[in-house]
């Protein structure tokens, strides 16, 4: 399935923007302290999210893998992203915030996360039937992007440009680290859990100017550097220096992200591995 969901993201992400343009102070307000929360695939989007929150000089927002809320900070909204709605983290802190108010993303909405959340976005067009997210977490991603002024139809052109980008040669290396900068990070963390989900492969990330300071260290011949988003001046010298490989798209770093979308399913195929059903994953993750 999920090769042709993840294809299915240009499309996406414009009704992602259709839908924005009709919900007004649904979304957060400029100004509002935000908090934005989610597990795994969907704490990466929140990282994101808040990054571009706050460079569109939309307020303060903080983003939380959903176990680690801090509950006594008091925000003016907390957004919770689950695809699933079932997501335990996410269904208990819901609760736990009372009448505090929230907003949740998701695809599901008639979910436990949807009756506890004060309102919801409901995203069923995104859905998945794969376990590996591709299309749900983008195309979150892409309406609260949106709601900041982006030009989501203009990325949905990116991400149909990355869907014809050839990814095989990239298929062979040993390791691949993913480096982002600003919204980059968390997308690049996105990245590297895509990579270890769908093809059990090992991969990291880390903030781009960050790598130099240690990760660098395993650099070598037949190793990835994969950077999203534009590269820091020098870094593809130095990782060039070690043998490794670098490699950066021209697209913004959400199309970026399709990119790598392609390459985990490709690794996952030339591993002999089921991209859509990963060993010990669940749809969501139920305590
Ligand atoms: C969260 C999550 C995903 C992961 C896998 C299992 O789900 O942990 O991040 O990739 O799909 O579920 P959700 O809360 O967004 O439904």
């Amino acid at each position: 399935f999920v090769a042709e969901e993840l294809a299915s993201q240009p499309a996406c992400w414009r009704e992602a923007s259709r839908r924005a343009a009709g919900l007004g102070t649904v979304l957060p307000e400029r100004g509002q302290r935000v908090a934005v929360v989610g597990c795994g695939t969907s704490w990466f989007v929140a990282m994101s999210y808040a990054v571009a929150r706050e460079q569109a000089g939309h307020g303060v927002t903080d983003a939380f893998a959903g176990s680690e809320y801090p509950i006594d900070r008091e925000y003016d909204l907390v957004v919770a992203i689950s695809r699933s709605g079932t997501t335990t983290e996410i269904v208990d802190l819901l609760g736990a915030l009372g009448d505090r108010r929230t907003l949740l993303l998701t695809a599901v909405e008639d979910s436990p996360a949807a009756a506890a959340a004060g309102a919801t976005i409901g995203l069923p067009f995104a859905d998945e039937r794969s376990v590996v997210q591709t299309r749900f977490a983008t195309t979150a991603l892409a309406l609260l992007r949106a709601g900041l002024g982006h030009d989501v139809e203009a990325l949905a052109e990116q991400a149909q440009r990355a869907l014809e980008i050839p990814v095989t040669e990239l298929v062979g290396h040993t390791q691949v680290t993913f480096l982002g900068r600003g919204p980059a990070v968390g997308l690049a963390q996105e990245a590297a859990l895509k990579t270890r989900e769908a093809a059990q492969f090992w991969a990291e990330a880390y903030p781009a100017m960050d790598y130099r300071h240690g990760p660098i260290a395993i650099a070598e011949p037949g190793r990835l550097v994969w950077s999203l988003g534009p590269a820091p001046a020098g870094l593809p010298d130095d990782v060039a220096t070690t043998g490794a490989t670098f490699v950066s798209h021209d697209l913004d770093p959400m199309a970026g992200l399709v990119v790598v979308h392609r390459f985990a399913v490709a690794l996952a195929e030339s591993r002999g591995l089921d991209p859509d059903r990963p060993r010990s994953l669940t749809r969501s993750v139920i305590l």
